[in-house]
């Protein structure tokens, strides 16, 4: 036998630690529980990895989606009972949505204790079935070693995602010969070569392709051979929904995101277009302009590695299963592209029309704090942001110019940005992590700033400060002009909350004020918040308050 299938005597405890450690877990996002103690003091005996003790589980969820999404590895969360599960839910959701491998270890009432609405049950097999790949409960130790590396395995391969483990108390102790099995290998399947033809075939066809392009590209590392692709043949490139980083986007077959309220340049490139060529996107409500954007007479050619994906939004004219480098790298054809060349240069100018980004004192705030940050960020920087109209301003002008620079939630998940800087930077220590937040959202999630500081993870926090749900403040405008209710905010000095738990606070007016503070906050090596003291009028890129109601 193999020493990695060797067994040995462990408790079920310390074979989720042996998996963890086959697995080269580095890092583990936790709010501690009673129900798991036996983890934990594995853990004790575990240097290697580092457990980051959160003060809410949604944060220690997003941390570990954020760490996941950052480093393509899976992100691991240990909580407690109903309780910790109710809170962290938001971060399963959030890599289900976003496709991020997530596990989460929840300790569970006593075995004999079950069915019996103990001490903060909930039956996790149900409560998570909708929003994860995999819900499993641990019944016998010696399955342990099993389940956790098939939770490793699916979490990671095909559409990556969520899987829950519920381990019952009294299973935790238990000891039991363990075989472990070897690490995941993610399996990544290839194109046939007739599905190969038949896809360069709907290329030659086409007059106006575009490729769209999103986290599949992103989680098979193919950005390299995604660029070589579109090159090789002169495509356009599209990024999906929060997918900014997919391609360079300084590149000139770059041409544009399908995000939320795009410009109208964007929108006429989607709909001039006769082939779309959706590689790793599952074509979600908001790439697709909520499933608008393909008409009878538009072609679409799909590549996922997720068979449930294709077709699950439009029939495909031709859909392939296949690992996103493997098919790109297939594609050895020849086309013709004198035709696409001008229809890619008619793209090209009209994304540019639409993200114009200059530094001018008469734009608003919002616009000039982007364009800073474009001049002045390390160029390996990664940028994570909330949701919430502040984040306009970032995807639409924003120049996203290196791979890996960019983590955000498709799920439109309020409380994301701040800590998934945290998780971000503990993958990548030596890089520059920044978040963007409005007033909203950062305050869902505002405790893990102590966490930060608690763990020393020197990341920079960009607070838009408007003293509102902005956002829903702008729908309530465009459904119900002038009739506010539940979207104003109080005044909260985002400083004091930063200096009261020992970070450092800045708070600005202007965006020469603000090209200072962040020109310090780049030198500081601690936490920081820059509060940035935004006009309520300037609702969303494009629009004021004022011409809404009109
Ligand atoms: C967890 C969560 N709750 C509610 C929403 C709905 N929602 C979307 S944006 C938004 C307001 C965001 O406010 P803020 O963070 O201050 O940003 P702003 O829009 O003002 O720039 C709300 C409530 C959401 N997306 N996520
Ligand atoms: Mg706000």
């Amino acid at each position: 036998m193999k020493p990695q299938h060797m067994s040995c005597k462990q408790t079920a405890a310390q074979a989720i630690v042996e998996c963890m450690n086959r697995e080269k877990v580095k890092h583990v996002f936790c709010v501690p529980g009673e129900s798991y103690l036996p983890i934990l003091d594995a853990l004790y005996d575990t240097p290697s990895i580092d457990v980051i003790a959160a003060r809410h589980e949604g944060g220690a969820a997003f941390m570990a989606e954020g760490y996941a999404k950052s480093t393509l590895k899976p992100g691991i969360v240990l909580a407690t009972r109903g309780v910790g599960a109710a809170n962290l839910s938001i971060g399963v959701h959030t890599a289900h949505q976003d496709s991020t491998p997530l596990i989460v270890f929840l300790g569970q009432v006593h075995h004999q204790f079950r069915g019996r609405e103990a001490f903060q049950e909930v039956d996790l097999e149900h409560f998570f079935q909708p929003i994860s790949k995999w819900v499993v409960e641990v019944k016998d130790p010696e399955r342990m070693p099993e389940i956790v590396q098939k939770a490793f395995r699916i979490a990671q391969s095909g559409r990556p995602g969520p899987v829950i483990i519920s381990i019952p108390e009294d299973v935790l102790p238990m000891e039991a010969a363990m075989y472990f099995g070897p690490p995941v290998k993610k399996p990544k399947p290839v194109p046939a070569q007739a599905e190969v033809a038949a896809a360069e075939e709907l290329l030659l066809q086409a007059k106006r392709p575009l490729i769209i392009a999103g986290g599949g590209v992103k989680s098979a590392g193919a950005e390299r051979a995604l660029l070589r692709f579109a090159e090789k043949h002169e495509l356009p490139v599209m990024a999906a929904f929060r997918r900014h980083d997919v391609f360079p986007n300084d590149h000139p077959l770059y041409v544009g995101h399908l995000g939320l309220g795009i410009a109208k340049e964007i929108r006429e490139t989607v709909d001039q277009s006769d082939l779309i060529v959706a590689c790793g996107t599952r074509l979600s409500e908001v790439t697709t302009q909520g499933y608008s954007i393909l008409m009878a007479e538009k072609r679409l050619l799909q590549i996922d590695i997720e068979v449930a994906t294709l077709g699950n939004v439009y029939a495909p004219d031709l859909g392939i299963v296949a690992d996103l480098r493997e098919a790109l790298q297939a594609f050895t054809f020849n086309a013709s592209n004198r035709v696409w060349r001008d229809w890619v240069s008619k793209c090209r100018h009209r994304y540019e029309a639409a993200s114009h980004l200059v530094y001018q004192p008469t734009d608003v705030l919002n616009k000039q704090v982007i364009a800073i940050l474009q001049d002045n960020l390390p160029p390996e920087a990664i940028i994570t942001n909330d949701a919430g109209n502040f984040a306009g301003w970032l995807h639409t002008f924003f120049s996203f110019k290196k791979a890996h620079s960019y983590v955000g939630p498709t799920s439109g998940a309020m409380g994301y940005g701040m800590p998934a800087a945290i998780g971000a930077k503990l993958a990548f220590p030596h890089k520059t992590i920044v978040s963007l937040s409005g007033d909203g959202g950062f305050m869902m999630t505002v405790q893990e700033l102590e966490t930060a500081v608690r763990y020393d993870i020197p990341i920079i926090s960009l607070v838009f400060n408007n003293q509102m749900y902005g956002t829903i403040r702008m729908h309530q405008e465009i459904e119900y002009p002038d009739r506010v209710m539940a979207t104003d905010l109080g005044s909260v000095s985002f400083v004091d909350l930063a200096k009261g738990v020992g970070a450092a606070g800045i708070l600005v007016h202007t965006a020469e004020e603000f090209k200072q503070a962040f020109a310090r906050a780049l030198t500081m090596n601690r936490p920081v918040v820059i509060e940035i003291q935004t006009e309520q009028e300037q609702i969303a890129v494009g629009t004021t308050i004022e011409q809404l109601r009109k």
